[in-house]
Formats: structure tokens, sequence, C-alpha cells
């Protein structure tokens, strides 16, 4: 694995590691090995005197050979890499896993917006809790996103969480994570989008379950007696 990568606290985040650290040794490899090669030939073949350059018309089989056959290599890695990454792409990216807590997110210039739905537990109503720049969820539990923009494309990552996900204005995108350890995390934006882009930053904060519980009964009292565990 690769050292320098942020910490890891997301169920999912090791999968997405995997296929990050397997491009990145993969393409490592092939940019070194071409590289050298490169300027290896560069040097054995350079202009020296009493040799007449030789005219390549890249019509005969040997030369052609130097095309297609990494052409077939390249492809041969590509499918290697789709057969580790797709299983990935559809466990984290087509498929919500059931329960846990529902918060709809919110891009706009400059801030990220979370909206609870309050203690009636239904969003869109007068009692839906928004606050600015700061997302609490409980440890251990699905977290669904509904992702939306107010005016410009951004891009919503949490890096410990291994989540990047673009938000795009007339849309609704789904995402969702579960972190495993408690703490606070930094949430950027991820896309440039405007002469504050680089103070859109926010906090995650995962509480342990009752920590987290003592955070909705500050909040919206009135649903610190239900349990968590549906989606709201
Ligand atoms: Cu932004």
């Amino acid at each position: 694995m690769l050292r320098w990568f942020p910490e890891n606290i997301s169920t999912f985040g090791g999968d997405i590691d995997g296929v990050f650290s397997l491009i990145y040794y993969v393409v490592g490899f092939w940019f070194l090995l071409t590289e050298g090669v490169l300027f290896y030939f560069i040097f054995r073949y350079r202009r020296r005197s009493g040799h007449a350059p030789t005219y390549v018309r890249g019509d005969r089989w040997t030369e052609l050979v130097w095309v297609l056959v990494p052409a077939v290599i390249v492809l041969a890695l590509d499918l290697g890499i789709d057969a580790v990454g797709g299983p990935v792409w559809a466990r984290v990216k087509e498929h919500q896993p059931p329960g846990g807590v529902e918060v709809h997110v919110t891009g706009k210039q400059f801030n990220w917006e979370f909206t609870y739905p309050g203690p009636d537990g239904k969003f869109d109503t007068a009692d839906d809790v928004t606050m600015d720049n700061e997302l609490h969820v409980p440890v251990g539990q699905n977290v669904h996103l509904v992702l939306r923009s107010r005016d410009v494309i951004h891009s919503f990552f949490i890096p410990t969480v291994r989540l990047k996900q673009d938000v795009l204005p007339g849309r609704t995108i789904k995402a969702w994570f579960n972190a495993t350890k408690p703490g606070q995390y930094e949430i950027a934006c991820a896309e440039l989008c405007g002469f504050g882009h680089y103070n859109m930053r926010a906090f995650l904060t995962v509480h342990d379950v009752d920590d987290y519980q003592r955070w909705v009964h500050e909040k919206w009292p009135a649903a610190a007696a239900a349990p968590t565990g549906d989606k709201g």
C-alpha cells in the first residue's frame, strides 16, 4: 500500500486504495521502462559521422510489431485493471446499502450546507436542521448523502473516507460511506468553482454512538428518544 496516502477511515477505502495502487504500480512500471528505452535509443542511435540515417516506412511486419505488441499490452493491462476495478465500482458507486442516516448536502459558492431532517425525521419540513460546513455522523453506520449544487459544479471530497463526488447544478446525486473511526476529518471542494474555492472547506465529525445521540439531543431534542438505525 502507498504510505503517503491519508489515513483510511471508511469501510470501502481499502478497496479504493487497492485499485489506486494497482494502477499506480502498473503505470509506474511501464512509465519507467518506456522512458528508459526511449533515452537509451536516443543515445544509442544519435547522430554520428559515418552513419547515414535510415528511413523507416513502418510497412514491414518487423516494424509494425513495435506498434502492435505495445497496443496489445496496453489493452491487456486495461482489461486487467477493469477486472479488478469493476467490482469495486459496483460495490461503492452502483449500490446503496440499506439503513443508517441520511444527510442532504448542498454545495454553493463557497460553503457546504448539511441538512438533517430534524425531529419529525422528514426532509423539506419546517424543522429541518441546516448547518454550514459541519457534517456529523455516527461511527459504523451507513451515511447516505444526497448531493445538490445551488450554483456551479463543485466536488465533494472527504480524503480519509476515499469519497469524491462531483456535485452538479440541476442534478441530485447520491453517495454513501460508512466511517470506521471517531474523529474529525477534513472535507474539501475538489472542483475549481470560483474565487473562494480554496476556502470551501468543511469538517466531518465521526461520533461514537453515545456521543452522536448527545449531539442529536442538542440539535433537535424531540428526536433524542428515537433510535438511530432508521433511514430518515
Ligand atoms: Cu466548490
